[in-house]
């Protein structure tokens, strides 16, 4: 087992074949979260680009401004969360590897389109 490379070996102890190189997510461990926050007004996002830190869990808050409920989702990050119309949610977000993210407004693709910027 010792001249095994070490993710073979993760992978044997483990035994599940995780796909490590294609997660989104990296696995330093998240120390305080940082916190942003995103507002939906006439369903855009405001920003609509956002830039975090790479290897640091987010508490992002969805603040929706508009009367009617919009859904943030993100396929790259595998979250949907339903902000109810005026109303606030919390989206957590693991730490991210280098890269952009995109989200959506589930409700309203057309116009509610962002990137999560990890870098
Ligand atoms: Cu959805």
């Amino acid at each position: 087992m010792s001249r095994l490379p070490r993710l073979v070996r993760l992978v044997l102890a483990t035994g599940a074949c995780v796909p490590i190189a294609a997660s989104p997510y990296v696995s330093a461990q998240a120390a305080d979260a940082v916190e942003i926050a995103v507002s939906i007004k006439d369903h855009k996002f405001e920003p609509a680009q956002i830039k975090v830190a790479a290897g640091k869990a987010i508490k992002l808050t969805v603040n929706n401004l508009d009367a009617t409920p919009e859904e943030f989702e993100s396929k790259a990050l595998s979250i949907e969360k339903v902000v109810a119309g005026k109303g606030l949610a919390v989206v957590r977000i693991r730490p991210l590897a280098k890269g952009t993210y995109n989200f959506v407004g589930e409700y309203h693709e057309d116009t509610a389109k962002g990137t999560l910027d990890a870098e």
